[in-house]
């Protein structure tokens, strides 16, 4: 099928500039798929993996491209104030005339594939389309996976004829010479210099989250950095919970969660809609409809195992890109935290026998899998029109004073405790894993504009709702005095779940603290685990000296967002810690 006319001139235009060798306009078939295997194979880009794996392949990126760059991302909105303070801004025309210097000629000697693909599902309203040229024919294959790409795009082409224009080049690979920038006054997305995840599929975190948040803002949606969960309690109706943690901090798998023994023998199921990105609409309904726009998984590698999360262990036996894991003799790959631990003659993620002297597979290494092979992946997972949301989850990794589970008193409550969430930092960026900075609804790497205007957004969306999902805040990531994680996790967070789906049917016992209501004694099923009522309760407690901390923490974040900063969400910050005060002096009778 032909492409529209807008998009064979912009190519066009770009092949002067550009000055490949070949142009190839990917159709999105399956010889198209296993030529370019051929190709990559070929060249060295990929190497295949053992036959008992069918379609997957290992790459073994750049070692200095192994995660997304946040300091080489740029908003380049038309003013500085319009990206905010959160965000690294640049002027669109100086970051224009510096990328075209790095772009002209990039890709001579080399094939420039144009991928064009739908974000969505290509029969939803909500679609929305993209046309990514690249160079790189890992980052096509990857397209491939992780969106509908090909002629399928042209035939959702948008009435309007709206697309996104992603520009895309391995430049020289040198961080030096790394950008990626986002236009959103133009639609337009520009990263060279990095063949890695989200600074090279550019669907994923600079459409679908930093120029999506753009058109949200401007149409009344919310493009979140969310996972989308369907889960059904025994004899109940189905339930949609959709939850933001920052990266790498457990997205993948609450998206794929498996019922424990003994919930599963009551009749507890859960299915994965989306496991990164959800983009939530207002319905007719007066409820809040979130839709996948991903069409596979990008999941961090390490601490994947048929125990932490057979689902995805399923998803990833065939049709699967292996990035920067190590590689057994026998053609499989091996990771922190797999199955078996590492055989001997193990290759490290760079290709070399493993001295170990440091992970075998990169803590960023990571599998690209068509949503299509998780066994669980709920039957209406391409629903047009979304799946209703019940619960807004908000969590991170807080070794220290976040509860366990706690619901927001109401929406603005709720977006104080998103817009101003707390993480350690993860392998996921470059930089220091493990230092604790603000995460505003694990956007702070993906809002494509000011921070307070994306609050208040937050807070008209609300309003708008007759019928909002409930808030609340999760944290699987409490340590014990020994430092080790005090919840058990995974499958076991679904006993979160069922007190949160409790609590939303009006039902489930809590008890009031200042981060909202807890669960009461006894109201979280705690059989089949090792978790006691003294370490639950203590889960659930937060030091009143730490809440106070913490309230002036979150104060001062929102006051770098200045006048922008609603003042609803301030007041929150206030409040917080004058019910710190009060509680302390509850608990205390002296
Ligand atoms: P991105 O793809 O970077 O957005 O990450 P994500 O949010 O999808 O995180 P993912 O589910 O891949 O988990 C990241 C890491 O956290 C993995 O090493 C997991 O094993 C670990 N993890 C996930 N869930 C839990 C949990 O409930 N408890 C503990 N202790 N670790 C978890
Ligand atoms: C994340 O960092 O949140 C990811 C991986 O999901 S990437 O695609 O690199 O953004
Ligand atoms: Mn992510």
């Amino acid at each position: 099928m032909e492409a529209p006319l807008a998009v064979r001139h912009w190519i066009a235009d770009l092949q002067t500039v550009l000055q490949p060798a070949h142009v190839h306009w990917c159709d999105g078939s399956d010889a198209e798929r296993e030529a370019l295997e051929r190709e990559a194979v070929a060249s060295g880009v990929l190497q295949p993996l053992a036959a008992s794996l069918p379609g997957c392949f290992l790459h073994r990126s750049h070692p200095d491209d192994v995660a997304r760059t946040e300091h080489l991302t740029f908003i380049c909105s038309a003013t500085k104030e319009d990206a905010g303070p959160t965000n690294n801004w640049w002027a669109p025309d100086e970051a224009r005339a510096k990328l075209t210097e790095l772009f002209r000629g990039s890709m001579k000697g080399r094939t420039m594939y144009v991928v064009p693909f739908v974000m969505g599902p290509p029969d939803s309203p909500f679609r929305k389309i993209g046309v990514q040229v690249t160079d790189s024919v890992y980052v096509a294959l990857n397209m491939r996976i992780m969106t509908r790409m090909g002629d399928v795009a042209w035939r959702a082409w948008l009435p309007d004829g709206t697309f996104t224009r992603c520009l895309h080049s391995l430049g020289d690979l040198s961080p030096e010479r790394r950008y990626i920038c986002h236009f959103p006054d133009d639609n337009a997305i520009w990263s060279i210099g990095s063949g890695y995840g989200g600074n090279a599929l550019l669907g994923k975190k600079c459409l679908a989250l930093r120029i999506a948040s753009v058109l949200g803002r401007d149409e009344g949606w919310l493009a979140e950095h969310m996972l989308i969960l369907a889960v059904q309690p025994p004899e109940g109706r189905v339930r949609y919970v959709a939850a933001a943690f920052p990266s790498q901090c457990g997205k993948t798998n609450l998206a794929m969660v498996v019922p424990p023994p003994e919930l599963a023998a009551k009749g507890w199921k859960c299915w994965t809609v989306g496991d990164d990105i959800a983009w939530l609409r207002p319905g007719p309904d007066g409820r809040l409809w979130a839709v996948n726009p991903e069409a596979g998984f990008f999941g961090v590698a390490p601490g994947t195992s048929h125990k932490s999360n057979p689902s995805a262990m399923d998803s990833i036996q065939r049709d699967t890109i292996y990035t920067n894991v190590a590689l057994a003799p026998d053609g499989t790959p091996w990771w922190e935290g797999h199955d078996s631990p590492a055989p001997d003659g193990v290759l490290d993620w760079r290709g070399r026998p493993w001295d170990k002297s440091g992970p075998a597979a990169h803590p960023n290494s990571r599998f690209t899998a068509p949503a299509r092979n998780c066994p669980t992946i709920a039957p209406n997972w391409e629903a047009p029109q979304g799946v209703p949301i019940d619960a807004i989850l908000f969590g991170a990794r807080r070794p220290t004073v976040m509860p366990l589970v706690n619901e927001a008193r109401d929406w603005t409550h709720g977006v104080f405790l998103g817009g101003t969430l707390a993480s350690e930092t993860t392998a996921a960026a470059t930089g220091k894993v493990g230092v604790l900075r603000q995460d505003p609804m694990a956007m702070l790497p993906f809002c494509g504009y000011h921070l307070g205007d994306y609050l208040q957004h937050w807070l008209d969306v609300g309003a708008g709702l007759t019928n909002p999902p409930r808030i609340f805040g999760v944290n699987w990531f409490r340590t014990d005095e020994n430092g080790k994680f005090a919840w058990p996790g995974f499958g076991d967070n679904l006993r979160v779940l069922a007190w949160i789906l409790d609590r939303c049917d009006g039902n489930g016992a809590g008890r009031e603290t200042p981060w909202g209501v807890v669960p009461a004694e006894g109201a979280l099923a705690l059989e089949g685990t090792n978790v006691t009522p003294a370490t639950l309760a203590r889960l659930l407690t937060s030091d009143t000296a730490e809440i106070e901390a913490e309230a002036a923490t979150r104060g001062a974040f929102l006051d770098t967002l200045g006048e922008r900063c609603p003042r609803e969400i301030k007041a929150e910050a206030s409040r917080l810690s004058v019910a710190a005060v009060a509680w302390g002096k509850s608990l205390s009778p002296a």
